[in-house]
Parts: structure tokens; C-alpha cells; sequence
């Protein structure tokens, strides 16, 4: 993934029509866009397809399986054209391994600890041996909780050099700033960005704001 504006597009609208739109707003602006289960399910395989002619295309259809079935799922994902997949890292390393190969080509991505304050009960008492996993697995970055960037700093001495994708900026309270400063490499933005009146400068002012600090 190439990150030069440090910004991932979570495009959690519905309508693909809306999708289209957002993504044609927020064009250069953005490094990719993540899709994910709702715009999948209303839109199907060609608004994934449409989307992949944007650029870096990231598959959020995160899987919480076995072995087996996570392979036939990211196979069928890689084969829509994602340039990046997301996957759960709570499943174990072996799930995680199978996503990896899987995948291909394409990126994988492991959550580990999640943003959202139910992402302390569990995964966030077991991120640094996600974060484990994920290295061994051969994955290329982690997930990690914008909303808490002193866990991104914890967990960047996990990682090294991979990347670290930091979500829950401005709707679930993080800023982008603070997360790119505790060592992530690009923050997920969904809501901030999609919900404004003008996406490609409300895009455009986070992309600022880290510039501004880094
Ligand atoms: P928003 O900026 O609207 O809160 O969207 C954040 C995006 O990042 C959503 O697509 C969500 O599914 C995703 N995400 C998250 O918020 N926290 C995590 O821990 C992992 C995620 O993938």
C-alpha cells in the first residue's frame, strides 16, 4: 500500500450509487478506500469490481473462521480485485496463516485491538500476541485503535516496520493526528468523511492535519 496521504477511505454507505459518487469526491484525496459487508451485500461483487478501478482497493469482509472456510472466502475476495484484505486476529494464528496464503498477491491486514470501548473487554487483553501472530503469519500490518494511540505506540514495538491502519478517528472520538504521532501509518476514516457535505475536503482537511504534525 502506498500511503501518501496517510488516509483510507471507509466507505460504509449502502447505496452504490452514493458509493460512486463518495469515492469519484474523495479521488486523490484518499490512499484507498475500504469496503466493507453492508456495501457488499447491497451492491455485490460489481460495485467491489467498480471500485478496484479507484486504486487501492481494501476488502473489509473480515472473516472469524476455521482454517478452511477463511481460505475460501479471501480466495473468493482477492479474485474481486481487492488490493488489500482485513481479517480478524482473535482466530489464531493458523486462521490467520490461511488468509495470508489465501490472499495471494493481495495484502492482509490483522485487527487486533479494536476502537469501540467493547474492543477493551477481550481483544484489547490479548492485542500484543495478535499483533505476534499476525507477524508470524506474514500479514503486512495490523489494525490497531486510533481511539487509544497509546496502544498504537505499545503495539508498533510489535510490528517493526509493518504497518499499523489506525480506525476510529473523529465519529469514535480519536484524532488523526495523535494516532499517526503514536506511530501509525494512515488512519480509517468512514463517517468524518462521508457524512460531510463536501467528502473530498473533509478528506483533505484530515490529510492536512496530519501533514501539518508529522
Ligand atoms: P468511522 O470513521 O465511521 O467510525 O468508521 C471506521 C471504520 O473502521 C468502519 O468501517 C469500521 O468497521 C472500521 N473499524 C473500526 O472502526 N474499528 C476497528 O477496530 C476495526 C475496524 O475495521
Amino acid at each position: 500500500m502506498r500511503l501518501d496521504r496517510r488516509l483510507i477511505l471507509a466507505l460504509d454507505v449502502v447505496d452504490p450509487g452514493r458509493a460512486m459518487s463518495v469515492a469519484n469526491a474523495v479521488r486523490g484525496e484518499v490512499d484507498a478506500i475500504k469496503v466493507g459487508w453492508a456495501l457488499f451485500i447491497s451492491g455485490g461483487r460489481s460495485v467491489l469490481r467498480d471500485l478496484a478501478k479507484f486504486g487501492y482497493l481494501l476488502a473489509d469482509l473480515r472473516t472469524a473462521e476455521i482454517p478452511n472456510t477463511t481460505r475460501l472466502i479471501v480466495d473468493q475476495v482477492a479474485k474481486m480485485g481487492a488490493s488489500g484484505i482485513i481479517t480478524q486476529g482473535f482466530v489464531g494464528e493458523d486462521s490467520v496463516r490461511a488468509a495470508v496464503e489465501a490472499a495471494g498477491a493481495a495484502e492482509v491486514f490483522v485487527i487486533t485491538e479494536m476502537s469501540h470501548p467493547g474492543g477493551a473487554t477481550f481483544t484489547a487483553l490479548h492485542a500484543e500476541e495478535m499483533a505476534t501472530i499476525a507477524m508470524r503469519a506474514g500479514a503486512a500490518g495490523i489494525v490497531a485503535p486510533a481511539t487509544r494511540p497509546v496502544r498504537v505506540k505499545v503495539l508498533r514495538s510489535i510490528v517493526g516496520s509493518k504497518l499499523i491502519l489506525a480506525p476510529g478517528v473523529g465519529s469514535q472520538g480519536g484524532k488523526a493526528s495523535d494516532a499517526i504521532a503514536a506511530g501509525a501509518d494512515a488512519v480509517i476514516v468512514g463517517r468524518s468523511i462521508y457524512e460531510a457535505k463536501d467528502p473530498g475536503k473533509a478528506a483533505r482537511e484530515i490529510a492536512e492535519e496530519i501533514r501539518a504534525r508529522a
